[in-house]
């Protein structure tokens, strides 16, 4: 088999960029080591940004989005009992997010990707990219219990922090960073009306909580929880009257509770890639790096990597120029740090760390209070939020 682009993982960003490629007239295949209903089983991001919805938009893929994501113009935050309303909308010149989840995001891109006859190969086993250095890479990979090749021109490493494309470059290529943080996240999905109509963000004695949506009639919440939990250990109700305890009696009234569709502990962890480019193989999203979710940066930074990874190759093929793909590592590094600095930033503003004090305690609250009453504080959380303009 040969294909121009050759994308292993079917997560959003691979199927975001199988996509992008196609609108182009270039061709790939995506191979992934899951079934698809495997893929769609995983509950994750929840927030876009406007640069993630216009690449949907190109994508052909936001007609569902369009209908039944919920655009947010704010989000609050929760500390010392009392809500305060972050003015997005307000605060960045009339910009916001959009609420749908990855899960619908992934649908939607598997859907019109089989609706224009692309090749997606599906628990694909034993999955390698061979001979990024040279002009002609490979992929290899096993199904029913045959082993097959792909030749292709380019190889997308979009296969997630456990992907086998970053972990086949030579260690003395590569340089990481990372930084795990001493707590998870315990995430329920449940089909109740959500508490509030807009995402709170909550900073309390017992731990970080996260008050998000779906849809009007299905919520998402988020616990801190010390990493030794598991979340078979937490029973529904056990999760609800943890999150009625880290809630402001207002929202505690309101709160509807029901069964779970999914509980999950999500590690926190900050990690980025340097460089993203190795020859012909290029990573993109988790592959790459990883964010705590509470700038909800995920998702979004794996769609502008891919913006730009699309960019850079139609340039290649439509133009016979590499600039695009020269500079796509530095593009996407100079947007993933600021990203990553956010995320880092919102995490340690909302979670209670183990080993901090009452010191760090009181500069916390401080900062928050300073947050909620200065226009450039809250002007400077709101542009990051919503996201910043592509560079
Ligand atoms: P993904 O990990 O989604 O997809 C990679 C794909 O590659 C997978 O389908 C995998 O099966 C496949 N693959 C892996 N190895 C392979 C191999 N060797 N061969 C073939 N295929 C292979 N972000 C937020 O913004 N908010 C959140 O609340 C949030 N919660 C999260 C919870 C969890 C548990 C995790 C892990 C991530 C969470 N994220 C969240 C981040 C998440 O949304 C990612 O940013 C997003 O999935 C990135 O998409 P991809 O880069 O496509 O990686
Ligand atoms: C979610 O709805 O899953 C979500 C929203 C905002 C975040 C993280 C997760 O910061």
């Amino acid at each position: 088999m040969r294909t121009q682009v050759a994308i292993i993982g079917a997560g959003p960003a691979g199927l975001l960029l199988g996509q992008l490629l196609h609108k182009a007239g270039i061709d790939n295949i995506i191979l992934e080591q899951r079934s698809a209903s495997y893929v769609l089983g995983r509950i994750r991001a929840g927030v876009l940004e406007q640069v993630t919805v216009d690449l949907l938009e190109q994508a052909g893929a936001a007609v569902r989005m369009r209908a039944e994501g919920l655009p947010h113009q704010g989000i609050e935050l929760l500390f010392g009992g009392q809500r305060h309303r972050i003015d997005l909308h307000g605060l960045t010149g009339g910009k916001s997010v959009v609420v749908y989840g990855q899960t619908e995001v992934t649908r939607d891109l598997m859907e019109v990707r089989a609706a224009e006859g692309l090749t997606t190969i599906y628990e694909a086993a034993q999955v390698q990219p061979l001979d990024f250095d040279g002009p002609s890479p490979r992929v290899r990979y096993e199904k029913d219990g045959q082993v097959h090749e792909i030749a292709c021109d380019f190889i997308a490493g979009c296969d997630g922090f456990h992907g086998v494309c970053r972990a086949s470059v030579p260690a003395e290529r590569i340089r990481t960073f990372e930084k795990v943080y001493p707590f998870g996240w315990l995430g329920l999905l449940a089909d109740t009306p959500p508490v509030s109509d807009e995402l709170i963000y909550a900073n309390t004695e017992r731990g970080f909580a996260l008050c998000s949506q779906r849809s009007a009639q299905r919520s998402r919440y988020y616990l801190q929880v010390p990493l030794t939990e598991k979340a078979q250990d937490w029973s529904d109700e056990a999760f609800w009257q943890e999150l009625r305890l880290r809630l402001d009696p207002e929202a505690r009234e309101r709160l509807v509770t029901g069964p779970s569709l999914e509980k999950s502990i999500a590690p926190l962890r900050s990690f980025v890639t340097e460089p993203m480019r190795f020859g012909r193989m290029f990573l993109a999203g988790d592959a790459a790096h990883i964010v705590p979710p509470t700038g909800a940066k995920g998702l979004n930074l794996a769609a502008s990597d891919v913006g730009y990874l699309a960019h850079a190759l139609a340039q290649h093929y439509g133009e016979r120029s590499d600039a695009g793909l020269d500079g796509y590592s530095g593009r996407c590094l100079a947007r993933i740090w600021k990203a990553e600095r956010f995320s880092w930033w919102m995490t340690s503003l909302l979670h209670r760390f183990p080993e901090a004090g009452a010191f760090d305690a009181r500069v916390q609250q401080a900062e928050l209070d300073y947050i909620v009453r200065s226009q450039a504080a809250s002007t400077a959380l709101a542009e990051n939020y919503v996201g910043l303009p592509l560079a």
